[in-house]
This record gives structure tokens, C-alpha cells and sequence, in this order.
């Protein structure tokens, strides 16, 4: 699938060891802190594509398939699949290489896309850098691919963090001298033979920061689909120009700036700090639209950590979904999952029962069919997916914003908030105009200051014309 075609998806981002079982156990047990493995699979996803889809997502995004090593360490074990060993063969934990085609067989049966994790930075290693049996890997199989052993010790150092090693003492992460002809080559042709072989639509890149810049036009190409890469830093003069050699990255800036703003009741700062963020994001990154959005994921602890409240929450999630960029979910976070840090933000989600009534599952559900409409409506002479989304309102609570025509307002008062008119000018609507909010279905008339919102609770707000929502199953409309 292509970036352009990427921009109208919503991802599901699941741990595959996490999130589904074979015998389709809602009991099974899986304590977080011991960091072994706890039986999801690929088929268990299948089992549950109903759940994935009925929320409105049309893509998932699962972490790495490839072999690993599998004995235990006082890291824990390879559940996460980051610690690769043969690249060439399949994680048998997760099924076999019949399932992984399946799973990606029962996307495409639903008009849905498979993002695949891959990691092409290091290998992994049970023991110290110093004393690293290189003859287990498949085909990296001597020391001569490698970087010389040295930890990575200051992030503030470019070399340092391409060419030492992640990991520490206790499980090292080998560190492919990626500046090889013949490391390219292997890796090249293995990641176009993987996305043939199973269909893969789109890949994750795991540590794009760690290889130089130069290794990946090459690796997009071969991949011939959407690739988005994992830059982790939260500054978009660093990140941005990831993005000038692959198709899109992952929004940390983005991400951090959600937490100032809506991790807790009326942050103070943070709607400012968020506001002036897209602007810098949308000035440093070559397309905002094709960035991947999120406010979870595995190595950072849950939103709900912060603040259990719904309205942030709900606040947050919609932000992800009505700016620029690709939503993110992290499976659990639609559960209202509350873990920490890794390990404890790797909940299995089976242990929820998979309950379609949960609060969050039900906004996300919403927000979704909103996405999907909008993105749908080239036919009210909006292009709503490449238009460019401008804040145009804040105070120290709100923000407003515009894209292709749909205006959002969100708020970081809290489901404890109160209920009052807040006056939109600068919508570019004029007095008369009938506008729909799509979450409660209210009418608003555009009057002669400007649009007056209804704010309630501390909860989204989105307003497009009246006009557009005609036959389109949207509001009570057929
Ligand atoms: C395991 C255990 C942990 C234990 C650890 C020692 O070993 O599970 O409990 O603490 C995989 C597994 C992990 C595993 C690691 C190491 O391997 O999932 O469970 O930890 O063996 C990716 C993946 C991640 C994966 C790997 C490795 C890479 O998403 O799941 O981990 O394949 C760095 C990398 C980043 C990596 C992340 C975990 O570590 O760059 O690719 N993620 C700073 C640095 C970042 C750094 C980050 C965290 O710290 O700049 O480069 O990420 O260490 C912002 C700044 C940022 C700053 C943050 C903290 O603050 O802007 O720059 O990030 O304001
Ligand atoms: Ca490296």
C-alpha cells in the first residue's frame, strides 16, 4: 500500500504475544513484571479481527515475526520480538509460517492492511557485548558484520547512538555495521522477500535513529510499501528530517506535547506548548499527514498512568485522529489499560475479555466513523486527508483547529469540567451557516460573532456543515 493510501487508515497496534490466544483464553494467566512469553499468536489475532474492526480500525500493526533467542535472562525473554537471531526463519511462539499468511489473507478478506515491525539495526544476544558468540546468527554469522562492542553512552552523540550498541550487559543488542555494501544488500533483499511473501502492506521501522540516514531510501525502496520509522525523540528539528528518507515517522514531537496538554486537569502550559508544536511540526517535517500519531505505545507508560480521567482521555485519542497524520492505537488503550513503564504498559489484552461496551472503545468507535467520513467526503469539495490542519484558538484550557474544513475543539478540564458557550471566531464560517457537531449530533447555527460551541464535561468537540453529513449514516442519516 502506498503513503497516499496509508493517510486514510486508522492502526491497531498490538503485541502479538499480547493480544490474542489460539484457544481464545480470557484467562490465561500473563504477570507483566515476569517478561516471559504468554501465549498470543497470530491465529488469536484472527480469532478477534471482529473486535479490531468493529472499532473502525483498517489497518493493524504487529511487532516483529522474525526468529529470535529464547531462553531466559535477567531481561526476560524475546516475547516483544526485538531480539532477533535468524532472520530468515519465523517466531514459532506466534505459530507458523502458514498462520502469519493467513492472518494476512483474513485482513485483506476484510478490506484491511497489515503493517509488519522489522528491526534492521541489531541483532540479539544472551550475554555480554564482550563475549558474543557471533556464529548463532543467521546470516549474520561473524563478527565482521558488526560494529566493534561499546554501549551507547551519549544519546547527545550522533556517532555514539549509530554506531554503538543498544541493550546493556545483560541481553546486548549486536549492532550491524549498516555501512556495508554486503549488510545492505542482505537486508535489502530480505525486506522485499518479506513483504512479498506474506503481503505485507506497510512495515514499522524499529531504531531508525541508530542507523545513518543514508541506509534507508535504499530499504523504503526495496520495501516498495508505506514505511513508517521509529525516530524516539521528541524534537522535531531531530526527527523531521527523518522523514526526508522514509515515507513517514513516527510523531514524538507530537506525543510529547500530548501529555503536557492532557494528562492532567487544566496542565498548565500545555495547550500552549501543543499549539505552537504544530506549527513547528508542520514547518520541520516534509508531510505531517503521513506522520503516525499515538498517545501509547510499549516503551511508554499508558496515558491512564497519568490521569484515570475519561474526558483526557477522549481528548487526546480525538486529537490523534483529527490532525494531520495516521492514528495509533496500542491495544489495551481502548481498556483503559494503566501500566507504567515497560514491562508493566504489556498487559494481555485477552484479560479484558475483549468488552466492545468498554467507554474508550465505544469513543474510539465514534471518532473512527468520524475519521472515515471525513476522509470520505471529496465529494463536499474537500481533500480532508492532505488538507493541512491549522490551530486557529487557544486559551489556557482550549484549542481549536481546522482541517479541510472540519473544525475540533478539545479541552483539558476533565470529565469534572463545567458546561458553557464557548464563541469560535476564525472559522471562516459565516453567521447563518447550519453546523453538526458529530459526537452529539447537535445543530449550531454560525451567528454573527462566530460559532457558539457547546462545551460540556471537558469533552471533543467536532463541527463540519450541516450539508455534509447527508446519507452519510452519520447523526441518525441514511
Ligand atoms: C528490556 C526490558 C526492560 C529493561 C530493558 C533493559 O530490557 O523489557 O524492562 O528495562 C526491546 C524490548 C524492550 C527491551 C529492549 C532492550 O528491547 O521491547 O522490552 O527492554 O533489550 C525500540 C522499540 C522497543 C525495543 C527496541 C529494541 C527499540 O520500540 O520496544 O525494545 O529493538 C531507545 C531507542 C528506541 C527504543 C527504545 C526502547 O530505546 O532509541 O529505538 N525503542 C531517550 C533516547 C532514545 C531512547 C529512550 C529510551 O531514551 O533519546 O533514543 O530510545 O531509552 C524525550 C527525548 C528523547 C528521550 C526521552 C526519554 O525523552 O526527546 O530523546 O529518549 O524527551
Ligand atoms: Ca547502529
Amino acid at each position: 500500500l502506498s503513503p497516499a493510501e496509508w493517510r486514510e487508515q486508522s492502526i491497531y497496534f498490538l503485541l502479538t504475544d499480547r493480544f490474542g490466544r489460539t484457544d481464545n483464553s480470557t484467562t490465561a494467566s500473563c504477570d507483566t513484571s515476569q517478561r516471559v512469553y504468554c501465549g498470543g499468536s497470530w491465529q488469536g489475532v484472527i480469532n478477534h479481527l471482529d473486535y479490531i474492526q468493529d472499532m473502525g480500525f483498517t489497518a493493524i500493526w504487529i511487532t516483529p515475526v522474525t526468529g529470535q533467542f529464547y531462553q531466559d535472562t535477567g531481561d526476560g525473554t524475546s516475547y516483544h520480538g526485538y531480539w532477533q537471531q535468524d532472520i530468515n526463519t519465523l517466531n514459532p511462539n506466534y505459530g507458523a509460517d502458514s498462520d502469519l499468511q493467513a492472518l494476512s489473507t483474513a485482513l485483506h478478506a476484510r478490506g484491511m492492511y497489515l503493517m509488519v515491525d522489522v528491526v534492521a539495526n541489531h541483532m540479539g544476544y544472551d550475554g555480554a557485548g564482550t563475549s558474543v558468540d557471533y556464529s548463532v546468527f543467521t546470516p549474520f554469522d561473524s563478527q565482521s558484520y558488526f560494529h566493534p562492542y561499546c554501549l551507547i553512552s551519549n544519546y547527545n552523540n550522533q556517532t555514539n547512538v549509530e554506531d554503538c550498541w543498544l541493550g546493556d550487559t545483560t541481553v546486548s543488542l549486536p549492532d550491524l555495521d549498516t555501512t556495508q555494501t554486503a549488510v545492505q544488500t542482505i537486508w535489502y533483499d530480505w525486506v522485499a522477500n518479506l513483504v512479498s511473501t506474506y503481503n505485507i502492506d506497510g512495515l514499522r521501522i524499529d531504531t531508525v535513529k541508530h542507523v545513518q540516514s543514508s541506509f534507508w531510501p535504499g530499504y523504503n525502496d526495496a520495501a516498495g510499501v508505506y514505511c513508517v520509522g521509529e525516530v524516539l525523540d521528541g524534537d522535531p528539528a531531530y526527527t523531521c528530517p527523518y522523514q526526508d528518507v522514509l515515507d513517514g515517522v513516527l510523531n514524538y514531537p507530537l506525543y510529547y506535547q500530548l501529555l503536557e496538554a492532557f494528562s492532567s486537569v487544566s496542565a498548565s502550559g500545555g495547550i500552549s506548548a501543543l499549539y505552537s508544536m504544530i506549527g513547528s511540526i508542520a514547518s520541520d517535517c516534509a508531510d505531517p499527514t503521513l506522520l503516525g500519531n499515538f498517545v501509547e505505545n510499549h516503551d511508554n507508560p499508558r496515558f491512564a498512568s497519568y490521569t484515570s480521567d475519561y474526558s483526557l482521555a477522549k481528548s487526546a485519542i480525538a486529537f490523534l485522529f483529527l490532525a494531520d497524520g495516521i492514528p495509533i492505537v496500542y491495544a489495551g488503550q481502548e481498556q483503559h489499560y494503566s501500566g507504567g513503564n515497560d514491562p508493566a504498559n504489556r498487559e494481555a489484552t485477552w484479560l479484558s475479555g475483549y468488552s466492545m461496551s468498554a467507554t474508550l472503545y465505544s469513543f474510539i468507535a465514534s471518532t473512527n466513523a468520524i475519521r472515515k467520513f471525513l476522509v470520505s467526503t471529496s465529494g463536499t469539495g474537500t481533500a480532508w486527508a492532505t488538507a493541512s490542519n491549522k490551530p486557529f484558538y487557544q486559551d489556557s484550557t482550549t484549542i481549536a483547529m481546522m482541517k479541510g474544513g472540519a473544525v475540533t475543539v478539545l479541552s483539558n478540564l476533565g470529565a469534572s469540567g463545567s458546561s458553557y458557550t464557548l464563541t469560535l471566531s476564525g472559522t471562516g464560517y459565516a453567521s447563518g451557516t447550519s453546523l453538526i457537531e458529530l459526537y452529539t449530533c447537535a445543530t449550531i447555527t454560525v451567528g454573527s460573532s462566530g460559532v457558539p460551541v457547546p462545551m460540556a464535561s471537558g469533552l471533543p468537540r467536532v463541527l463540519v456543515p450541516s450539508s455534509w453529513i447527508t446519507s452519510s449514516g452519520l447523526c441518525g442519516t441514511t
